[in-house]
């Protein structure tokens, strides 16, 4: 039954929670308009828990003691309460990943950005609606490394009555993909952030917490996928890796992609997938249609364009066919198993090709609402730089040529406040916080992706963009070649965006445009701006707020690559952001 447990719910019918939900779903169709939207409440205790992976056991902070985190299920439509309790010596606030947050900005997450965090001992009720929005997104911790071990999936079921404009699934199953250190994943932020050099790698990839048999030690940690033959399976794709995107394959299978982001994407088959931390793809696996006497390995492994030092393992999981009767004296350890080709690591044609194969279902009932035309446009550069090193504040210094690694847009390496940002522009108080200056385009043009310039030195400060409501915005994101040219998934708060072109080298204002895809672009909440290239979004600013926008390579957010946007109110009630409430967190 899997996915289709829902969880308790203050006005869903107990029958909802039944196997033959499917029965009633039919049964139910027609009077659909009865069954109104629902509130669905959790309980997120944030704790500590003893985990072990590669004989290595460490306690590490959860929620409910759960590695990965549980999953958030609800339908379109639905309002979701989640009551986070902080148990643990550290501050922690949870961001829930792609969820547009219409209106409700102090539920989206983003430490002193939209709240200040949650305390030890205190607590905070996440409170949203799911407005238009159906797929996989995932939630998890925003506050330093601490999404290493705090993350879980969010799975939105289409509205009651509102079939999948795909072949339904037998089965939907969550895949999560995590990042495994041996020691704590804050003390290797903090050791990097003094030394100024890169982080230590990590020491495995995980699949739903299982870094597979591939690693020592680690043979009975294996994820396995259990199928029957001549089936139809959701696969609900999430890195929530740190650091690294990943390249997917399951030997002998093709997936369909249906999904990106929580939005329909017109279907196509593909043996590889990419997956950038912050994205999230759903694909259907039609198994064989007769028990093939096999097993099959899923396996996963980073695409790295950059010069740092990463984690190059590879995991893996186990598709597994159910035995038909016949065999049961077959031993499953005798069956032959069959191993994926994986891209190379550096392989960015295999990455890109996969990449401008999506596109928006754009269909009557699903349209891709495109921005045609543009309010305001936007050229940032984003990429890595250098600070100066300071050795009477214990630094030592092991960045590049004596210095610290740092990270920015528009070389502006972000500034965080140590008060949220959202609460200073709402009340007012946005002068003794934050500057609304944050440069259009570059201050110094140069060669962005030719031989960089021989000053790496980014400049820093908390500066933020300010929207009117409703402003259609394009922005085209640089890569630049400064201390090597790297792809960077950028994760926008608050919106989807439309991916209407991407390129290699230097974007050209005056002939990139031409071809950009006004028709059927991918939309979607993270996209990799490409290694020594660009990508164009487009996207309209109907959501009053404060929204953070980031690389989703966490190494890179810490070294400053972040920035936000101010979208101010509408003129209508409901173009406003509401009142906070009474038990936001206070700095
Ligand atoms: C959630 O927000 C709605 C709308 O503002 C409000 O009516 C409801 O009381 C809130 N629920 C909780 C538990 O805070
Ligand atoms: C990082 O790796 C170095 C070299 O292996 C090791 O000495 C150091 O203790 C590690 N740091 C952390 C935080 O584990
Ligand atoms: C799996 O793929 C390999 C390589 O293409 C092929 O040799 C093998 O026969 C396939 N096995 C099954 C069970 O499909
Ligand atoms: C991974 O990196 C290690 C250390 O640099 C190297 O010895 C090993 O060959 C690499 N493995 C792969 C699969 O590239
Ligand atoms: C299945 O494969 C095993 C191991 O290769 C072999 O011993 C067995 O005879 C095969 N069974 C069938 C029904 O093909
Ligand atoms: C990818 O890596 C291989 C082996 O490390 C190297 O030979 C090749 O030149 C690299 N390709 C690119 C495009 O960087
Ligand atoms: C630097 O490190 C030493 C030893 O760990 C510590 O005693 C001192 O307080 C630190 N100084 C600063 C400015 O953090
Ligand atoms: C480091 O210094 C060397 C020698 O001065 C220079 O060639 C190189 O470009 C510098 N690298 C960076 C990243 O600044
Ligand atoms: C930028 O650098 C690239 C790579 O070195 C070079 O091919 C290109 O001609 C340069 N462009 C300009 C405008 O100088
Ligand atoms: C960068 O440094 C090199 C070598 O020191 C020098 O020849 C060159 O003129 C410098 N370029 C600029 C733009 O300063
Ligand atoms: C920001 O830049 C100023 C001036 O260069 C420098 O003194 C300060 O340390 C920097 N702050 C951060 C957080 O990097
Ligand atoms: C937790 O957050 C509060 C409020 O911003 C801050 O004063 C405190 O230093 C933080 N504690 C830790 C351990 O980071
Ligand atoms: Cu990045």
């Amino acid at each position: 039954m899997g996915i289709h447990d829902l969880p308790s719910s203050s006005t869903a019918p107990a029958f909802l929670r039944l196997s033959l939900f499917a029965f009633f779903l039919t049964m139910f169709l027609t009077v659909e308009h009865a069954l109104a939207a629902t509130t669905r409440h959790y309980k997120f205790d944030i704790k500590l828990q003893k985990v072990t992976r590669l004989c290595h056991t460490k306690s590490m902070v959860t929620v409910n003691g759960q590695f990965p985190g549980p999953r958030i299920v609800a339908r379109e439509g639905d309002r979701v309460v989640i009551k986070v309790v902080n148990h643990v010596k550290n501050n922690i606030s949870i961001h829930w990943h792609g969820i547009r947050q219409l209106q409700t900005g102090w539920a989206d997450g983003p430490g002193y950005v939209t709240q200040c965090p949650i305390q030890t001992g205190q607590s905070y009720v996440y409170n949203f609606t799911i407005v238009g929005q159906r797929g996989t997104l995932f939630w998890h911790a925003h506050v330093s490394w601490l999404r290493s071990t705090v993350y879980g999936p969010i799975v939105i079921l289409p509205k009651l009555g509102v079939p999948y404009p795909f072949t339904k699934p037998h089965k939907e199953v969550p895949i999560i993909f995590g990042e495994w250190w041996n020691a704590d994943p804050e003390a290797v932020i903090a050791q990097a952030l003094q030394t100024g050099g890169g982080p230590n790698a990590s020491d495995a990839y995980t699949i739903n917490g299982f870094p597979g048999p591939l690693y020592n030690c680690s043979a009975k940690d294996t994820f396995k996928l259990k199928v029957k033959p001549g089936k139809t399976y959701l696969l609900r794709l999430i890195n929530a890796a740190l650091n690294d995107e990943l390249f997917f394959s399951i030997a002998n299978h093709t997936l369909q992609v249906v999904e990106a982001d929580a939005v329909y994407v017109k279907p196509f088959a593909t043996d590889i997938l990419l997956i950038a931390p912050g994205q999230t793809t759903n694909v259907l696996l039609r198994t064989k249609p007769k028990f093939p006497n096999a097993t099959f390995f899923m396996t996963a492994r980073p695409y790295v364009t950059g010069l740092a030092t990463f984690d190059n393992s590879t995991l893996a999981g186990i598709l597994e066919y159910q035995l038909p009767q016949s065999h049961s004296t077959l031993s499953m350890k005798k069956l032959p198993l069959f191993k994926p080709l994986l891209p190379a690591l550096n392989d960015t044609s295999s990455a890109t090709k996969f990449t401008t194969n999506l596109r928006s279902l754009a269909s009557a009932q699903f349209p891709a609402n495109v921005p045609q035309k543009i309010d305001k446009r936007f050229f940032f550069t984003i990429g890595l730089g250098t600070t100066p090193c300071d050795k009477n504040n214990n630094q030592t210094c092991q960045g590049p040529n004596g210095t610290m690694f740092a990270a920015s847009v528009n070389n502006i390496s972000f500034v965080t406040p140590n008060t949220a940002l959202l609460q200073a522009h709402y009340f007012g108080k946005s002068h003794e916080v934050y500057t609304p200056d944050f440069p259009t385009s570059p201050i110094h043009a140069f060669n962005y992706t030719g031989t960089p310039p021989n000053n790496t030195m980014v400049s820093n400060g908390t500066k933020l963009v300010v929207l009117p409501y409703n402003t259609s915005v394009e922005l085209v994101m640089q890569d630049t070649s400064i201390l090597g040219a790297e792809s960077h998934p950028l994760h926008l708060h608050g919106f989807n965006f439309f991916v209407v072109g991407q390129g290699f080298g230097n974007f050209d204002p005056n002939n990139d445009p031409k071809n950009f895809n006004l028709v059927d672009p991918v939309e979607r909440n993270t996209v990799g701006v490409p290694s020594g290239g660009w990508v164009a979004i487009r996207f309209l600013a109907d959501n009053p707020g404060v929204w953070f926008m980031h690389c989703h390579l966490e190494i890179h957010t810490s070294w400053g690559l972040k920035m936000a946007w101010v979208v101010l109110d509408g003129k209508l009630p409901n173009q406003k952001l509401l009142p906070p409430p009474a038990d936001l967190p206070k700095c």
